[in-house]
């Protein structure tokens, strides 16, 4: 949406969640307000028997007081009357770790090469997000084929989140975990 309010975002059409299974490398993101998911993050999306979207998420953050370490996420992800937005409810396998409850919408994919995630925490008063973040996904760690490309960054401008994203870094430091 070229105004930019959330509600006129669109999402993927018809969102085939048994083709989204299995591992998404982050390629890039844009950030939310507050702690976040730095580098290395990985996903892994899962249908389970009952039909319910499941994920497993790993990547390198910093708690406390400077404290490094891959934090290892659980995510269940709620039906809603749109086949591409989901609620996420996310927590750590480790107390300190955060738990949230976040719209997780599929903006785009192809299934096998790029997906697009985004996610809005907060609306303005004029409706469009005041404090939201957003993945690009790869089905491969060294990032997007060329041809994904134009896509990724139409779609981009399409969120308004063009010029916000970083690359996401994978160096191998949660590889072991
Ligand atoms: C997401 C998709 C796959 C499942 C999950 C995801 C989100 C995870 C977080 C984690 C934040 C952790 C922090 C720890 C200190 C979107 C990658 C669970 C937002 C900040």
């Amino acid at each position: 949406a070229q105004d930019c309010l959330v509600s006129n975002i669109t999402v993927k059409q018809e969102f085939d969640r048994t083709r989204y299974q299995g591992t998404w490398y982050a390629v890039a993101k844009k950030d939310p307000v507050g702690l976040f998911l730095l580098d290395n993050v990985v996903a892994n999306f899962k249908v389970e028997e009952d039909g319910t979207m499941t994920a497993t998420a790993i990547g390198r953050v910093i708690i406390l007081n400077n404290w490094e370490m891959c934090a290892n996420m659980f995510g269940t992800f709620e039906d809603t009357e749109d086949p591409a937005k989901f609620k996420l409810k996310y927590w750590g396998a480790a107390s300190y770790l955060q738990t949230g409850y976040d719209d997780h919408w599929i903006i785009d994919t192809d299934y096998d090469n790029y997906a697009i995630h985004y996610s809005c925490r907060e609306l303005d008063e004029n409706g469009t997000c005041l404090d939201g973040y957003s993945f690009i996904f790869s089905r491969y760690p060294d990032g997007l084929r060329p041809e994904d490309q134009k896509i990724v960054t139409e779609k981009k401008q399409e969120i308004c989140f063009l010029g916000k994203y970083r690359r996401v870094a994978h160096t191998g430091f949660c590889d072991a975990a």
